[in-house]
Formats: C-alpha cells, sequence, structure tokens
C-alpha cells in the first residue's frame, strides 16, 4: 500500500519498464501533458529520461495529419530498437501510453509492424450508485460494498479529493473515458446537483479532465416541477427549463458528458405521469443537450414493481422489450437508450436482453453491474470477466450476425468502488473494474487473458518474490469464480433467491409472493418459469427467431438457462443425462467444495508474497464466503428436497 489506499493496477512498479527508457514525447495539450507527467514521474523513479537529444527508446508522438481524426485510436510499432506510438488525438496518445505500460518489457523486444489500436466501443462508463447525502435505508452508496462515495461524503462533496485523481488514472489506464458521479435514484440533496451545486460537479470533472474522463449527472425526470409545477415534456416552458439549465452546465463545465435518467422505474418519476411515452421524455432532454454535443443516458430499466404475484400474466421479463420496441425510430439521435445486460435485473445468470437487438434505429448501451449486488456483494470471490465476455460475444441473430459488442453503442458499469483502502472492499474485485474497461475496448479479448493483465500489474515482478506462484494462485481462486457463484446460487437460470431488501445470502421464497416478481414456482412436480410463447408469458419470443426457436424448446434451451425459460418436473433429463434435482444438489455440493479449495488455495500462499493486509483481508473474506456458501447449498437443497421428495442419489445430508 501506498498511505492508506491500496496501488490497485498501477503501483510504481507496473511503470519500471517505460520508467528505465529515454522517451520522447511529441506534443501539446492537455492529456499529452498527462502523458508527460506520467513519464517523468516513472523515469525519475526508474532512472529513464524524458525529452533531450536521444537517442531514444520510445517515442510518443501526435500525428494530427488524419482528418477527420480518429479520437481515441493510437498506432503502435517498433523498428530499430525504438517503439513508437502515434495517435491523431491526445486522448489516442494516452492509452497508448498506457498500452505500453500494460505491455511492459514486451514493448521493448524486437521488432513489430505499425498496428492500429482502435475501441470497438465508443462510450466506456462507469456509473455510480453515490448519493451526496447518506440514504436512511441505502446508505452513502446505493449497493456500495466498499465503503463510502470517493467523491460524497455526508451531504457534501469531499475535501480531500485526492483519490479522485487516482481513481481517473486507474479508470484512464483501463480505457474508461466516462463517469456519471451520483445515482440513479436522485433524491432532493441529488437533484440540486444539476442547479445550485453545480460547483461540486465541476470540481470533480476537474479533476477527471486530464485523463480524458467526461462527467455525467443523474437527474430526476421532475426537475422542472419545481420552478413550473410540471415536468411535462411537451410543455414549451418544460423545455425552455431544459434548455437554460443546460446551458447554464455546458457554461460551467464545458465537456459535460450528459445526463443519466432512470424514469418511470421503482418510483422515479417519469414521462408517464403526463400520458407522454418515453421517447418525448428522453427527447425533451436531448434537445437541451444536442447544441453543447452531450447525450442522454436514458434507461430502459422500466418494469411493473406494483405486479401481482397470482398474476401469471405479468412477466418482469418481458417489460423492457415491450415498453420499447414500439418507440425504435422515436428517439433523437443524442439518446442512448441503456439497457440492463439481462431481461430482469444483473442476476448471475440470465440471457441476454432481447431488447439490444430489437431497436435498430436507437443507439443502445449495455448495463453491466461491476458492483456485486447479486453476485456475492464483494464479500465473494466473483470474477465477471467471462460473464460480460459471453454477453458482449452473444450474437441474437445467430452466428451469421452481429455480436452485441457490434450493436453496442456505449457500454456502461456500475461501479464496485468507494473509500475503502482497497478500492473495491474485496481487493480482487479490483479485477472486476479492470476488465471492465478492457472488455468494453475490445470486447474479443479472452477474460483469463485480461486476469493476466491484472495480475502482471498489480502484482509483477519486482513486487513480489514468486510471482508463478501468485499467479497461479490468482488463477485457481479466481478464473471460474462466477460460474462457481452460480453452482451454489442459482441452478440452472433460477435468480432472485436472495434476501429481499439487501439481496446478501439464500432465502429461496424471499421473493416469490412479493410485487416485485416471480421467479421460480416451485411446487411439488416441478421448478422454473415458463416463458415460452406456447404456453408461457410469451418472453422467449421477444429473440429473433434464431435464439427464440432455441429457447422456446425445452430439448435445445441451454441447461444453464432451462428454469428461466421452462417450467419442468424435477426428474426432466439435462443434455448431460442427469435429472434437474440431481443437478441442484450436485452442483451446491460441488460449489462449497469449490470455495473450500480456493481458500486452501489462498491459504497456501507463503507469508509476505503479498502484501499482508491484502492477504488478511482476502483470506478473512474467503472464510465468509465458505460459511455463506455453506448456507447456500444447505437452504437450497432443503427447500427443494422437502418440495420434491426426492432423495439425493449419493446419499449426501441435506437438512
Ligand atoms: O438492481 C436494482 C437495485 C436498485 C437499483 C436498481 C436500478 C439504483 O436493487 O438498488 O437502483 O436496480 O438499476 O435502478
Amino acid at each position: 500500500m501506498t498511505g492508506d489506499v491500496h496501488p490497485a493496477w498501477l503501483p510504481p512498479e507496473a511503470l519500471r519498464a517505460v520508467g528505465s527508457r529515454r522517451v520522447l514525447i511529441q506534443g501539446g495539450g492537455l492529456l499529452v501533458d498527462t502523458v508527460r507527467a506520467e513519464l517523468s514521474r516513472a523515469c525519475g523513479r526508474f532512472g529513464g529520461t524524458v525529452g533531450g537529444d536521444g537517442p531514444f527508446d520510445l517515442v510518443l508522438k501526435l500525428s494530427n495529419g488524419r482528418r477527420p481524426p480518429d479520437p481515441d485510436v493510437f498506432v503502435l510499432s517498433r523498428d530499430a530498437g525504438v517503439t513508437v506510438v502515434r495517435a491523431d488525438e491526445p486522448a489516442g496518445l494516452l492509452y497508448g501510453f498506457f498500452h505500453v505500460v500494460r505491455l511492459g518489457e514486451a514493448a521493448f523486444d524486437g521488432a513489430f509492424p505499425p498496428r492500429p489500436h482502435r475501441p470497438a466501443i465508443r462510450r466506456r462508463m462507469v456509473q455510480h450508485w453515490d448519493n451526496v447525502d447518506v440514504h436512511p435505508v441505502m446508505g452513502q452508496v446505493e449497493r456500495g460494498y466498499a465503503g463510502g462515495s470517493v467523491f460524497w461524503h455526508d451531504g457534501a462533496l469531499r475535501a480531500d479529493l485526492s483519490r479522485v485523481t487516482a481513481y481517473a488514472r486507474l479508470l484512464a489506464s483501463c480505457g474508461v473515458n466516462a463517469l456519471c458521479v451520483n445515482n440513479v435514484n436522485v433524491h432532493a440533496t441529488e437533484a440540486r446537483l444539476l442547479t445550485g451545486r453545480l460547483g461540486d460537479v465541476a470540481a470533480i470533472a476537474d479533476l477527471l479532465r486530464p485523463y480524458g474522463i467526461r462527467v455525467h449527472l443523474s437527474v430526476s425526470f421532475a426537475a422542472p416541477a419545481v420552478d413550473l409545477g410540471t415536468a411535462d415534456p411537451l410543455d414549451p416552458r418544460v423545455a425552455a427549463w431544459w434548455a437554460d439549465t443546460t446551458r447554464r452546465v455546458y457554461a460551467t463545465i464545458p465537456d459535460f458528458g450528459g445526463y443519466v435518467v432512470k424514469a418511470d422505474s421503482e418510483g422515479q418519476p417519469g414521462p408517464f405521469a403526463d400520458g407522454r411515452s418515453h421517447a418525448d421524455g428522453a427527447n425533451a432532454l436531448a434537445a437541451a443537450l444536442a447544441p453543447h454535443g452531450g447525450v442522454v443516458h436514458w434507461r430502459a430499466f422500466v418494469y411493473n414493481h406494483r405486479q401481482d404475484w397470482r398474476d401469471r400474466g405479468t412477466d418482469r421479463a418481458r417489460a423492457a422489450h415491450d415498453h420499447f420496441v414500439p418507440l425504435d425510430g422515436a428517439f433523437g439521435d443524442n439518446v442512448i437508450l441503456q439497457v440492463k445486460h439481462g431481461p430482469i435485473d444483473f442476476q448471475t445468470r440470465e440471457p441476454v436482453s432481447p431488447l439490444i437487438a430489437a431497436m435498430p434505429a436507437t443507439r443502445v448501451a449495455v448495463e453491466v453491474q461491476a458492483t456485486q449486488e447479486y453476485t456475492g456483494q464483494q464479500r465473494h470471490v466473483c470474477y465477471l470477466g467471462p460473464m460480460w465476455s459471453e454477453v458482449l460475444g452473444f450474437a441474437p441473430w445467430g452466428s451469421e450476425g452481429p455480436p452485441v459488442a457490434g450493436l453496442a453503442a456505449g457500454l456502461v458499469a456500475v461501479s464496485n468502488v468507494g473509500d475503502d483502502p482497497f478500492w473495491t472492499g474485496h481487493p480482487l474485485a479490483q479485477a472486476n473494474l479492470y476488465a471492465f474497461g478492457r472488455l468494453a475496448w475490445d470486447p474479443r479479448l479472452d477474460p483469463v487473458a485480461v486476469l493476466d493483465e491484472w495480475i502482471d500489474l498489480t502484482f509483477g515482478p519486482g513486487a513480489t518474490a514468486d510471482p508463478r506462484l501468485l499467479r497461479a494462485t490468482l488463477h485457481a481462486v479466481m478464473d471460474d469464480s462466477w460460474r462457481t457463484y452460480e453452482r451454489y446460487t442459482a441452478p440452472l437460470g433460477v435468480g432472485f433467491m436472495v434476501r429481499p431488501g439487501h439481496h446478501y445470502g439464500p432465502d429461496v421464497d424471499g421473493y416469490e409472493y412479493t410485487p416485485w416478481g416471480t421467479y421460480h414456482f416451485a411446487d411439488r412436480d416441478g421448478v422454473g418459469v415458463d416463458r415460452t410463447r406456447a404456453t408461457g408469458t410469451g418472453f422467449a419470443g421477444q429473440y429473433p427467431p434464431a435464439w427464440s426457436r432455441v429457447y422456446e424448446s425445452v430439448h435445445d434451451c441451454p441447461d444453464e438457462l432451462l428454469l428461466f425459460f421452462h417450467h419442468v418436473p424435477y426428474g426432466h433429463v439435462l443434455h448431460d443425462g442427469g435429472t434437474v434435482i440431481q443437478h441442484i444438489y450436485d452442483t451446491h455440493f460441488e460449489g462449497v467444495e469449490a470455495v473450500g479449495a480456493m481458500r486452501d488455495r489462498w491459504s497456501a500462499l507463503p507469508a509476505g508474497l503479498v502484501d499482508p493486509a491484502l492477504a488478511a483481508r482476502v483470506a478473512e473474506r474467503l472464510d465468509e464466503q465458505l460459511r455463506s456458501a455453506v448456507e447456500w447449498r444447505d437452504q437450497i437443497n432443503a427447500y427443494f428436497f422437502r418440495k420434491s421428495g426426492v432423495r439425493d442419489a449419493h446419499g449426501r445430508r441435506i437438512h
């Protein structure tokens, strides 16, 4: 640790390779100054030089040749002993610099022809569910598992914002270029960020700007009603209010990114109050932002959270598609419809949301949840790279069509960062944030290779006495941790068997009879939600034919989603030849064993191999993960044994 904050994946050692070189930087501007300052610091530490007469080992130059410039792209080459990063724009130079950092010594080895590096996804954004005030139920950070906010403390902007600079640097180094500073649930104090407290947002923007990150703000759709008594998006006074307010925002923050809006969702106000559509609502804000180059991230997370559990026709999974598909083509150019990756709500296993493929005339951003609300709350190790990689690689029209990554104008992660000394509560959860940025830049990266990058940077040579052992241990603990988590919590696509409210730990029927939706329909004969067109809610029909056909069929549906799409008897035979009930038992026993093995691997690391505080934090969380996994196993197995009366084929203990 440096001071009381862990350096995450940018400890000084990670810059040794660049810091021991003779470097030339050509070009000017704020971001180039950032690169220069980074290199001066690293060279000061490791004996390299910046500038001077040469010869040089590393040249970073702004070429300014191409028109129009390609904003984030950089070209990397190495010839005659010189590594060269060329970029059209300062942002490209910044990303090229961090790419060289990531390569380490490999950037200075041999020769390689010029290769352009271009992000697959233009907007790579983290959104904070941070409140300015401490919310009586949700606290400072809604669904935050890493302490308080890095921006806000108890009603005010933090006096010491040095961590924001460190955070911006971490984000830029993995390619993130946008950040939203407050919760999508906008409460009274937070609503004032748009008006009376804009200075706070500007202060954050000033710290993010040198790292190429634009600031965005969550706003309340009802904001104009405070002055006008109405927020009707078709009322010209409301349009004028947004135009004026937005003009003031840009006068204060010229590179402001735009608004994020959660409307008509879980109690947040929206256009439905005035009988208007979500296109009317989004367009009103978009029109105000357009002259300044801003965008609205309009969330598609709209569903009925007051449904009657007796009503089997209402299916939360259908809601976003039902609401938004009729509006395709009606949104302004600077509206980005922000769609959660699954049709429900960040569960451990969901199919990809069919809405992503159903809005050809609308720009879409895909939202993932780095904060581990439903995946162990940063007490459990759950490396989400493999999940996100599956989502981004999913091809809604089948293998002939584009994958989700090719359809998305943006990728958004709900941040998992707080004021915790390790940033993310669980130190290994840092890898999720890193992987998010890297996969947004290049969705085809292998998530295990991304983990290797993270390991090299975080614990690279020089930082640990036995890098090979540490690497092997981290892979053993992390590579499969999402699937392990799935094994003990979410069999065959069943979600939401969590404690209502805080969502930690098992409660099989916790949500089954609530207004929020019904998730497993278990009875004595079988389990699962019938979402077929033939006999169920019809959700399977929201996919293009290639997948609609697969999901509709109880035989073709992939096992991991079987109970998401079908209600089947406990004796139903899976593709691997086992029955549903036996699968539930087996995976729960296996899941606990896997967690035990993870814990043993970690505790077998020789003392001193990693920072003792980090080692202890991970060890303590693995103990809790094991305790919790046992609880999950026992409750789920007991529940399904009691419902079905079917014994475990292996005679293991079920309570
Ligand atoms: O997953 C649910 C969370 C809410 C959250 C909501 C959303 C910010 O339980 O805490 O609210 O999703 O995404 O808007």
